[in-house]
């Protein structure tokens, strides 16, 4: 079995290095800059995430969990955060990880804002035990002095459209009905929630269903939506132009809408083509104030000013704020201080708005 594996990793590499010099010597085409630890990260995660998915829709689960490093939840503080793990439903295995900031004496006694997290990729990849998201998730906590809940929901293409959705929503009325898991200064009536793209695509469809259902503790006052995966069966400019970028290629993108979306639906389902003429009539709800990232060399990045144009028409506060050099993800990597900026933004928008709703 090692060996299967390793043969395709050595031939995902021998191409990876094709496809380096190509780019090379395709003139005309311009590359993000990336420092090399950057690129040897994408690459992995390229590489791993390539080799499990299955031409007949299916993943190599096994192959996921051995290059899916996770991390344990610890409630004793490493660098200034507490994380535990708290059941939402176990038959579903529904559950978050729970992010605590614990230095300084401030952040015992005023009231903190909650941050309810989606993790990203693809709908089908990782968790808020994956070592990436479990450091994103610190950062969050400790630079945003927040409490932060990152949940886990179900994955295509075991799972598909609504589970994800029903999952998110049920771990907001799970937090609705049982404050007393989170931190005491905690404050619910200050709730974000936000996720990185297809975990942005959950959390806008999350916001719709809240705004909705109404909750009585939970207060969703605003949303963070950090390179949402939305598409349609239009090609976009973007999409075309930057076809061949790290992460997202179409050819990815229509693997993972085709697990995700009911059989026999097309992109433009109103789940991926959020904005299109199927869109959900925003107007008469209480959609909550938004900050949307994109980045120049995101192929996505089309549908993601789709949709931030689309709120503003709707009449919502939305703001937008584009990486001109970045890539899709990119804030994912540590090495990139475009990483921190994003998160000193977003810290930014928190205190904004709490202050809007004191
Ligand atoms: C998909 O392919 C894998 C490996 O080739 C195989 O084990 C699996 O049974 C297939 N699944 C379906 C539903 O065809
Ligand atoms: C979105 O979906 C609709 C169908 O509901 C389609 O007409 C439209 O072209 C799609 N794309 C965009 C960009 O709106
Ligand atoms: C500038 C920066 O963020 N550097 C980080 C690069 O990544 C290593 C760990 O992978 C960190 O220790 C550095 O701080």
């Amino acid at each position: 079995m090692r060996i299967i594996y390793l043969t395709i990793i050595f031939n995902k590499f021998y191409h990876f290095f094709l496809q380096l010099k190509n780019l090379k010597t395709t003139p005309n085409k311009p590359k993000p800059l990336l420092p090399w630890k950057t690129r040897l990260a994408i690459f992995y995660l390229t590489t791993f995430t390539e080799a499990a998915r299955r031409s007949n829709g299916t993943v190599n689960r096994r192959l996921l969990n051995l290059l899916d490093r996770n991390s344990s939840p610890n409630q004793t503080p490493v660098n200034g955060v507490s994380t535990k793990d708290v059941t939402v439903n176990a038959e579903h295995n529904v559950w978050f990880r729970l992010f605590t900031p614990t230095s300084g004496d401030e952040t015992k006694t005023a009231s903190l804002p909650v941050i309810i997290f989606f993790h990203g990729g693809g709908f089908t990849y990782l968790s808020p035990a994956s070592v990436a998201y479990d450091t994103v998730c610190r950062r969050f906590c400790r630079k945003i002095n927040a409490v932060v809940v990152s949940v886990n929901y179900r994955l295509t293409p075991e799972h598909r459209y609504p589970l994800q959705y029903e999952d998110g929503e049920s771990a907001l009325k799970f937090l609705d009905e049982n404050k007393y898991v989170l931190p005491e200064n905690a404050d619910v009536s200050k709730c974000f929630i936000a996720g990185d793209s297809a975990g942005a695509n959950i959390a806008h469809h999350i916001a719709v269903r809240v705004c909705k259902a109404g909750l009585r503790n939970v207060r969703v006052i605003g949303l963070i939506s950090i390179q949402p995966f939305f598409g349609g069966e239009e090609r976009t400019e973007a999409e075309i132009r930057l076809e061949g970028s790290p992460l997202v290629s179409m050819a990815r993108t229509d693997w993972s809408w085709k697990v995700f979306l009911p059989e026999g639906c097309d992109r433009d389902h109103g789940a991926a083509n959020v904005s299109g003429p199927n869109a959900e009539d925003l107007s008469g709800l209480d959609y909550p104030d938004t900050l949307v990232f994109v980045a120049g060399f995101d192929p996505l990045n089309d549908w993601q000013k789709r949709y931030y144009d689309w709120l503003k028409k709707c009449g919502k506060n939305a703001e937008l704020i584009e990486y001109p050099t970045m890539i899709h993800a990119f804030y994912f990597f540590p090495n990139l201080s475009e990483g921190t900026q994003l998160i000193l933004q977003v810290k930014e928008f928190i205190n904004r708005v709490s202050n809007n709703f004191k």
